[in-house]
């Protein structure tokens, strides 16, 4: 198929006709993360007539220049001001301030780590149980037992989902975030699997289907409080259930991925349990689940000595940032000794991820159930990749876990 070609916006400007969105691209970066380092701080897409950007000072800058840079005209490839978003937009992700800042006070004080303490013992019993009955099985896949099975036995209740179904949470998480990317047929082929997903979510917000005492209802004491109105808690609701899975799943899968690709760190990591917070942190800029995000120019303005237009899309390549050499010393090492502060998963600026917390929480919880009993993390047969037009993470993990040291 013949792709329109969107030329430079001036004569010298670095470009690229590579297209990132290509499946072979969606699963092994390298060669764009090559274009995004070797072309110039921010590379014009011919494809996609967009900037893009994997270096992380420039990243970083256009993330914290959140005036400049909007989120209100969409965070993906698509421009909420001259094209119709697919669903009416999140009220905090696709937002800017002031109204960005009113729905993140609600967000940040449900998810706050002190709200999530309480989760802690149950999310622990969980996890302990989980490895428990892996330990003696010869092989099995570690996306579906560990990265999928165990933030969806933990996660829909703590939001506080008391209907069935709770695959639909894993089709829609699939639907949003291909969304972030091109009509391919990636975003197709999501789109067909979430059709139901789209309904069952929606309901799945309304006040009376949440549990008391859970996070959705949390949301909906603000409403109560007349901080936000019903209609927006049930928005906020939705962020979390669009959010809040898919990204720790991916997460998940890629902490075990890095483990067993790393035994002397999985060692470590047994030696000094404590660690398991900045391991993960580790993981996250080692193997960022979420690979893009967009920001909009409102204005013109120019980055690194490059003039971008206003209503410009400029592609933030989060896990190539996260790899630049200029930024971190020895940054294709996985190693969790370092201190990974500033690594750019969970995003930078008033955007960063609200739910990061929970994110951790997951995490750290199910690492310190395997530290505690597992000697090694070995992968049994070849990793199927996820190709997905906004995370990177994995289908399928064949894996078993082995016991002592
Ligand atoms: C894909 C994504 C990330 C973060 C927030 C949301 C969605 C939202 O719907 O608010």
């Amino acid at each position: 198929m013949q792709k329109p070609v969107f030329d430079a916006p001036f004569p010298d400007a670095p470009v690229s006709d590579i297209d990132p969105y290509e499946t072979r691209h969606l699963g092994d970066p390298s060669e764009f993360h090559h274009v995004l380092r070797r072309n110039g701080p921010l590379v014009w897409l011919t494809h996609y007539g967009v900037w893009a950007t994997g270096r992380h000072r420039e990243l970083t800058e256009i993330f914290k220049n959140h005036r400049t840079f909007c989120s209100s005209r969409g965070v993906g490839l698509q421009d909420f001001k001259t094209e119709e978003p697919w669903r009416p937009p999140s009220l905090i992700l696709e937002a800017d301030p002031p109204e960005h800042a009113r729905m993140r006070k609600v967000l940040s004080s449900v998810l706050s780590s002190n709200a999530l303490s309480a989760l802690r013992n149950g999310f622990e019993k969980e996890a302990e149980q989980r490895v428990e009955r892996l330990l003696g099985v010869e092989e099995f896949d570690g996306v579906a037992e560990l990265a999928v099975g165990f933030p969806i036995s933990v996660f829909p209740d703590a939001v506080g989902l008391t209907e069935k179904n709770r695959h639909f949470l894993l089709d829609y998480g699939n639907l949003v975030f291909n969304m972030l990317g091109p009509r391919n047929e990636i975003a197709a082929r999501a789109a067909v699997r979430a059709e139901q997903a789209v309904a069952w979510i929606a309901k799945q917000c309304e006040r009376s289907n949440l549990a008391d005492g859970a996070l959705g209802s949390d949301i909906y004491r603000y409403a109560d409080q007349g901080e936000i109105t019903e209609v927006e808690a049930s928005l906020l609701v939705r962020s979390l259930l669009s959010a809040g899975l898919d990204t720790t799943v991916i997460a998940i899968g890629n902490m075990l991925r890095c483990f067993a690709d790393h035994p002397e760190q999985w060692r470590l990591l047994r030696q000094h349990p404590g660690r398991a917070r900045f391991a993960f942190e580790e993981v996250l800029r080692f193997a960022s689940p979420v690979h893009t995000f967009y920001r909009t120019a409102d204005e013109d303005v120019e980055v690194s000595g490059v003039p971008i237009r206003e209503g410009e899309k400029i592609l933030l390549n989060i896990d190539c940032a996260n790899r630049d050499t200029d930024r971190w010393p020895d940054a294709n090492v996985f190693d969790i000794t370092r201190r990974p502060g500033g690594q750019a998963a969970f995003g930078v600026g008033i955007h960063a991820c609200v739910g990061r917390h929970m994110a951790a929480l997951e995490a750290e919880v199910l690492l310190q159930a395997l530290a505690a009993k597992v000697g090694r993390i070995e992968l049994t047969g070849e990793p199927v990749p996820e190709p997905n037009n906004a995370l990177r993470g994995y289908r399928k993990l064949p894996m078993s876990l082995k016991v002592g040291d």
